[in-house]
């Protein structure tokens, strides 16, 4: 987040410099956070709330929003634990549109869970691409993972029931399904992801367990939008948010929990297995501001 963070913080520092907290301020302050992606509505809460903090604490220095941007920008994007992923086996989609990094994440996250003791099985159910089916099956036998496909135009539901059923033979305990991001013309993507829920669910009891939205961050508000025509659809339960490595300004976390009540689950940061992490709201807030040790 090198680049986004240089950004941000030199705007900040200019916002929240030596002076007294003035009319000025509170505009420098908004067209800071808005350029970093946290969008109009997340924007007009936080200042809302940063205005009430200085009222009761009685702030008059700029300089002192610092640390009350920092924890309220932390409350933010406060959320409870994930839910354990257990089932027999457990079942995690993997949703989002082309191009978000839905494949490569499901692949990362593989090798994630395995590393946390669970048996992993993925399954190629964007069945719309061939391409799609080849590149999770290479990072599978990159990853040592086992990869349940149909062939080009499968029914995804059907590579799904594949993967519990032989989940369930070889004792796995985690089916992860990379999904289609886009149909031809006449399906509907909403419709295509319902069923497949509802095939889990009838392959598994409970499941899926997880829902999880891949947003390309450096996409910004448009993440929003997409997130929000998924959100109800399909019964997303949390957001991956990839390609923070690139140039993403990382604000839009914030909206895609305060506008739409999502919690981040994980950040991708980079294409290879490993850059993959679990979201640690505290840490990310540290890495945007960047007051922690004083430069990059
Ligand atoms: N830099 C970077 N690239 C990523 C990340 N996640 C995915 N990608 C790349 O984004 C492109 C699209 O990813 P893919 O998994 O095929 O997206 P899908 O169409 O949603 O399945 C690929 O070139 C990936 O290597 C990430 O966290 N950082
Ligand atoms: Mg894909």
């Amino acid at each position: 987040m090198a680049r986004t963070r240089k950004a941000i913080v030199g705007r900040l520092a200019s916002a929240l410099g030596v002076s007294e907290i003035a009319g000025e301020t509170w505009d420098d302050l908004e067209a800071t956070l808005i350029q970093a992606d946290l969008g109009v509505p997340t924007t007009a809460a936080l200042i809302a709330s940063l205005r009430e903090r200085v009222k009761v604490d009685g702030l008059t220095r700029a300089s002192q929003l610092q640390s009350a941007l920092r924890a309220e920008l932390a409350a933010m994007l406060d959320a409870p634990p994930a839910p354990l992923l257990e089932g027999s086996p457990a079942v995690m989609l993997i949703v989002g549109v082309n191009g978000s990094g839905k494949t490569t994440t499901a692949a990362k996250l593989g090798r994630y869970f395995v590393s946390r003791g669970q048996k992993v099985i993925l399954a190629a159910a964007d069945t719309f691409r061939a391409a799609a089916i080849d590149q999770l099956q290479i990072w599978g036998e990159r990853l040592g993972l086992q990869v349940i496909a149909g062939g080009p135009n499968a029914d995804p539901g059907a590579v799904v029931f594949d993967a519990v059923n032989a989940a369930r033979a070889r004792g796995a305990t985690l089916v992860i399904a990379d999904t289609a991001g886009r149909l031809h013309t006449k399906f509907n993507l909403m419709e295509e992801l319902k069923k497949l829920r509802a095939v889990a669910g009838k392959a598994s009891p409970g499941a899926p367990q997880a829902v999880l939205l891949v947003l390309d961050a450096t996409t910004g508000q448009n993440a929003l939008s997409q997130a929000k025509h998924f959100k109800d659809a399909v019964g997303v339960t949390g957001v991956v948010l990839t390609k923070l490595d690139g140039s993403a300004k990382g604000g839009m976390a914030f909206a895609v929990c305060h506008d739409l009540g999502l919690p981040i689950r994980f950040v991708g940061t980079g294409e290879g297995a490993e850059d993959i992490q679990p979201f640690e709201a505290g840490e990310f807030v540290d890495e945007l501001l960047d007051t922690g040790r004083g430069g990059a």
